[in-house]
Order: structure tokens, then sequence, then C-alpha cells
């Protein structure tokens, strides 16, 4: 029987398969051990079923790995963004941008909380650097069926810093009854609300993963200088600087700092991609001792 693991714990891996969507408790053969492959959640599978116990006995290719959550199949990482409270930080949004992109993993922005205020500012930066963006509100019920389109029929995880609402997001899209949490409850805990991998049932087909608020950045595996090619917005005139191998932060006749004069680049993008920049170049002289 084909299914999909939804969720693993202590060695348990829970599989939806059949056509009933029931949810069967499984072990995963000892030859993935051996192998090095570790059941994922979101991973393909096949399971065999013996005296009411399930047995994973194969995983099927994967087109996507995340290791931070970890999870496999991944579509769509959706970036959950507050309008405000918290206030956004662009910096840790283009961080997670790059590691949609590095990952290989279409990335979409939904600025939720515009009933509080609205976001135009933020959305004007995100369309002009060339993505999609989506303005929600999970409190009042406002864009979520366009969410719900969006989401259809994929396997989509939710990212996002603590607070910005994935799990109010979730609840409203799938009725599942994830944990939220108040702002000054988690101050006061110090502690995020939502602690494990877990991919929901969406209502009209798909599956989402509700991830613990997480905003670190891990200089990934990219060197400073190929960085740019990450930017869509950079990404179309890069080539054309007068210098080969521009890195354009201090070049002259530099096609992208031109662009950022003439406002066809966000000042607060150009900003990550420097810090980005001085990162990836400040890991690399790191590695060299
Ligand atoms: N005004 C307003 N408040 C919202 C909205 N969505 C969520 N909230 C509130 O924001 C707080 C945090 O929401 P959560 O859904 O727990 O946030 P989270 O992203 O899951 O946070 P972590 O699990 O800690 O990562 C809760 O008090 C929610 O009620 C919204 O659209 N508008
Ligand atoms: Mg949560
Ligand atoms: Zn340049």
């Amino acid at each position: 029987m084909d299914g999909i693991i939804v969720k693993g714990i202590g060695g348990f891996y829970y599989v939806r398969a059949g056509g009933d969507n029931h949810i069967y408790e499984c072990k995963a053969r000892g030859i993935f051990r051996k192998d090095r492959i570790t059941p994922t959640v979101g991973d393909r599978v096949e399971i065999s079923l013996s005296d009411g116990k399930g047995s994973i006995e194969k995983i099927y290719p994967r087109t996507s790995l995340l290791i931070r959550p970890p999870v496999a199949n991944i579509d769509t990482i959706i970036i959950v963004v507050a309008a405000a409270e918290p206030e956004p930080n662009t910096e840790i949004i283009d961080k997670m941008l790059l590691n949609a992109a590095i990952a290989g993993i279409e990335p979409i922005i939904c600025i939720n909380k515009t009933d509080i205020k609205n976001a135009d500012e933020l959305t004007a930066v995100y369309e002009q650097a060339g993505y999609r963006v989506l303005k929600v509100s999970a409190r009042d019920g406002i864009g979520t069926d366009e969410l719900n389109s969006v989401l259809k029929g994929r396997i989509s995880a939710f990212a996002g810093i603590s607070g910005v609402g994935k799990s109010s997001l979730l609840n409203k899209l799938t009725g599942v009854d994830a944990k939220t949490g108040s702002i000054s409850d988690k101050i006061l805990r110090g502690k995020h609300t939502t602690r494990h991998v877990e991919l929901y049932e969406l209502k009209d087909g798909g599956y989402i993963l509700d991830t613990p608020g997480f905003g670190s950045f891990e200089p990934a595996d990219i060197k400073a200088d190929g960085l740019w090619r990450y930017f869509p917005e950079m990404s179309d005139v890069g080539d054309a600087c007068r210098f080969r191998g521009c890195s354009h932060i201090n070049e002259p006749g530099c096609e992208v700092k031109n662009k950022l004069l003439t406002g066809g680049i966000a000042q607060s993008r150009y900003r990550s991609y420097v810090e980005i920049y001085n990162i990836l170049k400040e890991k690399k002289e790191w590695e060299k001792k």
C-alpha cells in the first residue's frame, strides 16, 4: 500500500495510506538504517501490514529535502510574515527566500495580520523583486481562499518567526486545532508554541506543514560570488557590469548599483545582499584557517 509519512515520533512513523485515508503506525525496516536513509515527514512510501502492525518497505525518490526542519517533497515554502506584531524583519525574510531558492523550492510570501496594518510597502518591495505575495488575515478570514487555492494539491510548509500566525492560518485552512499562543505567553515562557513537525491535510487536498518558528540562517554551501544569482531582481542585470565577476559591492560601472540608484532594487533587499555576502565571505576565510 502506498502512502505518505505525516508525522514521526520516537521511532514510529505515521503514514496516511489507502482509500479511506487511515493513518497507520509504522516502523521502518532496518535496511534504511544500513543505507543511511532516514524516513522523513513528507516521504512517499510503500508500507506492508501484518497483525495490524505497519512496516515501511520502500521510500520513493524525493523531489526535495529540507534539513531544518527535516521534511521531504515540499513543493512550496510559504514565508509567513506579520504586517505588524511582530514587525517584519526584511533581513530574515531575505534569508528565508535564499534558503528556499538554494533548496530548489518555490517561495511565496504571505503577509498576515493585515487587519492591524496595511502591508502595501512590504508587498511592493517583494513584488518588485519578482516574488508572489499574498495578503491575508487569519483573524478575519481575509485572503485565505486565495491562499487555499495556492496550496491545493501540493505539499507546502509554513516558515516564519514566532508569533506571525502560522498556526492560526493552519487552523483556518485545515480545521485542525494546532496550538496557537499569544505573544505575551511566548515572552513569558520564552518558548515557541509549535514544537513538532507534522503534515496536515488540507480541506481541498494537499498537505501543509506547520513548523516551529524559525528565522535562523545557516550560511549554506554557496559562494559569495554567486550570491546575486539568487536575488531575482539582480540576476537579470548582474552579468552586464563593467567588470567580469563584479561582486556588486564596490566596483565602478556596476549595473546592480545603477539599478539600486534608480529604484529598481529596494534598499532593504540590497542591504540583505551585502549582509549575506559578508557572512559567506567570512565563512570562507574561516574555513581556510
Ligand atoms: N490581529 C491578528 N492577530 C493574529 C492573526 N493571526 C494570528 N494572530 C495572533 O497572533 C498570535 C500568534 O499566532 P500563532 O498562530 O500562534 O503564531 P505562530 O506563527 O504559529 O507562532 P509559533 O508557533 O511560535 O512559531 C496569536 O495571539 C494569534 O491570535 C491575524 O490575522 N490578525
Ligand atoms: Mg505555531
Ligand atoms: Zn556589479
